[in-house]
């Protein structure tokens, strides 16, 4: 897909911040500074209209993005951003919850992990949340420039091992930085939203 006029609309912490126009919504989720906000401007083309950084907890607040006037890419605060206060961590756990569980609108998440690392105990907390809330979702091993080429499909695979030893949820590497693993997300997103563009 080419995205052509993609426009951040609106930042929510509560239901009636929400759009309203009933589009449907794709949601980042995953560990802070996994790469959410950059999985956006590396999707819609655009360096900085998701604002990231290199410090975790950059995201705040629920991020709306309307591509297009066809969906919403959704961008998360991130889980396991240990410098947020308690009270802050309680907060906006609570907002992301309400969020994920209310939504009827999200059509699909996508679960972002460290293509470098283990899942963490919180990813896989993430991991169980997401598969008891029905919501289809897709698993993405990033920051895939980050190790060897001939080492991606191998390590992709081993992680979904560890997250889904079924095998049913599709995994695919991904990369800000390398637009080639862009092509198969898009793949996915298209199907999920019955699109073929
Ligand atoms: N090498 C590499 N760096 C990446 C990739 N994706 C993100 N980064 C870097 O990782 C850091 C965090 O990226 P963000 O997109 O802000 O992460 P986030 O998940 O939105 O973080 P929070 O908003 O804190 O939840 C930034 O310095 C990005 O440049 C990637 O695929 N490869
Ligand atoms: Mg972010």
């Amino acid at each position: 897909m080419i995205v052509k006029n993609p426009k951040f609309e609106i930042s929510a912490v509560k239901e009636s911040q929400y759009p309203k126009n009933g589009l449907p919504e794709i949601v980042l989720v995953g560990k802070s500074n996994v790469g959410k906000s950059s999985f956006i401007n590396t999707m819609i083309n655009r360096k900085k209209l998701a604002h990231t950084s290199s410090e975790p907890g950059k995201t705040r607040q629920i991020n709306f993005y309307n591509i297009d006037d066809l969906f919403y890419f959704v961008d998360l605060p991130g889980y396991g951003f240990s410098k947020m206060s308690k009270q802050e961590q309680v907060k906006v756990g609570n907002f992301i919850e309400y969020y994920l569980s209310h939504r009827k609108e999200i059509c699909l998440i996508i679960f972002l992990v460290d293509i470098r690392h283990n899942p963490t105990s919180n990813d896989f907390l993430m991991y169980d949340y997401i598969v008891r809330s029905g919501i289809p979702f897709i698993i993405l091993t990033n920051k895939a420039d980050k190790i060897a080429k001939t080492k991606v499909v191998e390590t992709s695979k081993n992680i979904q091992k560890q997250l889904n030893p079924i095998g049913d949820i599709p995994t695919l590497p991904f990369s800000s930085e390398n637009k080639i693993y862009s092509d198969d997300v898009w793949k996915m997103i298209e199907k999920h939203l019955h699109l073929s563009i």
